[in-house]
């Protein structure tokens, strides 16, 4: 597509898809028309792609999650498409500024954290390897909340995204599902039949999904919930207004807002009413295309592979029974059977309070056909195992895990070390009795959005070096490798990067009015503020080098810039504590007269996938520094070492397979292994040996104490200065001193310029395994058992 031909469809769609003239037009509606002009060119390969799967036959792939954090879509349409250079000359013909016109686009922020981000990379990868996917999930109205900082602390405000048209997705009115909840359950010539005692409608949204240079287009498919009757006319005949309306609001309550939490278990109602909504109608749908191409129920697990990301829809397992003995008429272990070699799921995190389990007297009363079936399922197992000292049922609630674990073909954690674990802690019991059920699928991110769309001047310099093709094939990174050794490469990769600080330099400056000097060294932690991901221990270190820089203020100091970014899940005090703590230290620290430039802290709010896209390619330093044994994977840790940031980091979750591929040289290893911090738990005052024994860490935690970021408040800091010294289970104490001494590790190889691009080069060069198509061929292969589809021309026409 030209830049003329882009013009004139953007003119086209500006006047008769929006009735506006361009005289009149506004940012937001170029915006619009842009997407419209780029979204026409998705629908073909759309089609292709649906038609070469009904005529092939070929197996599916449904990916269920209570979360897609996909961000923004336009930029991604647009360079999967290859339209990079005609929409920016187009829009230049049209006298827009093409950076306004992308940025004006609200992120889709349908996710909490890595969980809900892996969903989209995974849809993503799904398209450009062309396997027949589709990805179901709820179009909340509102996305996770905007978080904004009011004297320090985190004020989260509602997100309103779909309160403006939406460029990307087709409303399909025709696919609806009638969803039940509560009632009865009546048994009937040996049959069970639900008389649900109240309904909703699931309707279905549908966001094409194109893949690298549009060769194919899955489906996410979202739910939207809608009252089955849609006003009570008779109550508003009788005056009664509010209730009339009321049918609605009720239904619509349960698409209406993102739980904002990933790491307790909400356990509310409305929560489970949410994950059963989604799973039965994605079940249904699913089934409803199922037996609309073949006739065999029995033979589902050939054609269908279901992924449950998390237990978020495990209720699908139980559904799907449910369903096939219910309604199909199969004898029950058969559907337990074929339910079973249909379903998988992925593991996130070994929290325990992130375990879902759900009271049996909920579960009865909201879903009591599932209730009754999941008792069966229960007695299945331990009948078919001979595992009798194992339940999914304990002391009065349903563990949503065990559940899935009992019902799936293949369990899967997200990194060697997560896998590991799981087998020994949460699911040693099951993986006896089940040795060949759990493997490991090691997460990894999308070369498109995290490297070619977000990092132009890297992917130009990548492609200058060894060619096109990385994109699909990111292992070709390898191919830079030699040439880390060729001064001449490693003078162009840093001007890369200089370009990019000095690009977020000026958004900070812009943004925040905090003036950040972009040869200082940008040292990054971005993700949810969490304890485990010890944000603290990062805020100790910047208060104990303010310290010491105050301290001997001639010393020749590696300038730094701080920079942090992430929500507190709104009811997790500490983690608010924490950020209103980073926030405190910032306004001590930018504007101390004795320190200048050589340490800024900077905070930006409402962390998001843009700002990610923003900040990565222009980070040096990756912090990853998570208590060992407790972040499953990561994928920031990915795309930082993808961009060319080396790591500072614990030997935990994926940051073990990046150290193996980048090379342990190449990456700052400190801290206890995961079996050391099990082993320090049981020490003995473990925290006060470890302030005792380190300076520093006593200093800083005087500061906490003492008020100094807190000037009036003495006591602001003192729960959070108590659990370092008495309740730190997540070991910040213990880690201290490694962690700040690596950082004076950091700081000498960081003077040493060439040494440091050296190590940053080496970094890109070895991440190529880290790309998502890699984690989906793997699950293609070991968990789906589905193939690429080539698109050819196909008979049908478009069925959804
Ligand atoms: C996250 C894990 O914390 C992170 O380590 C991992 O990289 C990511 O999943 C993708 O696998 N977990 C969540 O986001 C989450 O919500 C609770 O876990 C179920």
């Amino acid at each position: 597509m030209t830049r003329d031909e882009l013009k004139a469809e953007m003119l086209r769609h500006l006047q008769y898809s929006f009735g506006k003239d361009p005289a009149h037009a506004q940012v937001r509606d170029w915006r619009m028309a842009l997407s419209m002009a780029v979204r026409d060119r998705i629908v073909e390969p759309w089609f292709a792609a649906t038609r070469a799967t009904y005529s092939g036959q070929h197996k599916r792939v449904y990916y269920l999650s209570l979360e897609f954090l996909i961000g923004r879509l336009l930029e991604d349409a647009i360079v999967n498409l290859g339209l990079g250079q005609a929409a920016r000359e187009a829009c230049a013909a049209l006298d827009l500024d093409f950076e306004a016109v992308m940025t004006d686009e609200p992120d889709a922020a349908l996710g909490n954290g890595g969980l809900g981000r892996l969903a989209a990379c995974f849809l993503d990868s799904l398209s450009t390897l062309s396997i027949p996917a589709h990805g179901y999930g709820i179009r909340y109205e509102h996305g996770l909340f905007k978080q904004s900082f009011h004297e320090g602390r985190q004020v989260e405000q509602a997100e309103d995204w779909l309160n403006q048209p939406h460029a990307w997705e087709f409303e399909r009115a025709e696919s609806s599902y009638e969803i039940g909840f509560w009632g009865e359950v009546e048994e009937k010539d040996g049959r069970a039949i639900w008389h649900p005692g109240d309904a909703v409608l699931a309707r279905a949204y549908d966001t094409p999904v194109i893949g690298w240079q549009g060769r194919w287009a899955n489906t996410l498919r979202l739910w939207g919930a809608k009252p089955t009757k849609l006003f009570d006319l008779a109550r508003f005949n009788t005056g009664d207004f509010t209730a009339a309306a009321q049918p609605e609001e009720a239904a619509r309550t349960i698409s209406r807002v993102l739980y904002p939490d990933d790491t307790t278990d909400a356990g509310r109602e409305l929560r489970l009413k949410q994950e059963y909504f989604f799973a039965a109608a994605s079940i249904r749908d699913i089934l409803r295309r199922y037996t609309s191409e073949y006739d065999d129920i029995r033979r589902l697990p050939h054609k269908v592979a279901i992924q449950l990301n998390d237990t978020h829809p495990a209720i699908a397992g139980p559904e799907l029974v449910r369903i096939l003995h219910d309604e199909h008429g199969l004898a029950f272990d058969e559907a337990v059977q074929i339910a079973s070699a249909t379903l998988n799921y992925t593991n996130h995190t070994l929290l325990p309070e992130a375990l879902e389990r759900w009271s049996e007297g909920l579960m009865r009363h909201l879903l009591p056909r599932h209730m009754r079936l999941i008792e069966q399922i229960d007695d299945w197992h331990a009948r078919t195992t001979k595992g009798r000292t194992l339940s999914a049922i304990d002391q009065g609630s349903v563990k949503m895990g065990e559940l899935s674990f009992m019902l799936a073909n293949r369990v899967n954690g997200v990194s060697a070390l997560h896998t590991g674990l799981m087998k020994k802690t949460v699911f040693a019991e099951l993986d006896r009795l089940h040795p060949d059920r759990i493997v490991n699928q090691t997460n990894g991110v999308t070369p498109r959005r995290w490297l070619l769309a977000c990092n132009p001047g890297l992917s130009g310099l990548v492609t200058e070096t060894i060619g096109t093709g990385w994109e699909d094939d990111l292992e070709r990174l390898g191919q830079l490798d030699p040439h880390v050794s060729d001064a001449g490469f490693r003078a162009r990769f840093a001007a890369v990067k200089r370009a990019n600080k000095a690009h977020l330099s000026d958004w900070i400056g812009r943004e925040m009015g905090i003036s950040v000097d972009p040869d200082a060294m940008f040292d990054v932690q971005i993700k949810r503020i969490h304890e485990y991901k010890r944000q603290l221990m990062n805020v100790l270190d910047v208060i104990a080098t303010w310290h010491a820089m105050r301290g001997e203020p001639g010393l020749d100091w590696v300038p730094r810039v701080k920079i942090f970014g992430g929500k507190a899940a709104p009811g997790y005090q500490t983690a608010k504590e924490i950020i209103r703590l980073i926030n405190d230290v910032a306004t001590v620290v930018n504007s101390d007269p004795a320190i200048g430039d050589r340490l800024k802290v900077v905070y930006p709010p409402n962390y998001n996938v843009s700002m990610a896209e923003r900040l990565i390619p222009a980070a040096d330093l990756s912090e990853q520094i998570s208590t060992a044994g407790k972040e499953a994977s990561g994928t920031g840790n990915m795309k930082f070492a993808l961009n060319g940031a080396p790591t500072i980091g614990t030997l935990d979750g994926a940051n073990v397979e990046i150290r193996e591929r980048v090379g342990a040289g190449n990456f700052f290893l400190f801290g206890l292994t995961a079996e050391e911090a099990m082993a320090r738990r049981e020490v003995p005052d473990h925290a006060g040996r470890a302030i005792a024994a380190s300076p520093e860490l006593a200093q800083a935690i005087a500061h906490l104490e003492r008020g100094t970021f807190s000037p009036g408040e003495p006591d602001r800091y003192r729960h959070l200065a108590q659990i370092l010294r008495h309740h730190d289970y997540f070991l910040v104490c213990s880690d201290f001193a490694a962690y700040h001494a690596k950082q004076r590790a950091v700081d000498a190889v960081f003077r040493d310029r060439d040494a440091w691009v050296a190590m940053a080069a080496r970094n890109t060069a070895r991440s190529g395994w880290f790309s998502s198509d890699r984690t989906i061929r793997s699950y293609a292969a070991e968990i789906w058992d589905v193939t690429p589809v080539e698109v050819g021309p196909g008979a049908c026409v478009l069925a959804s």
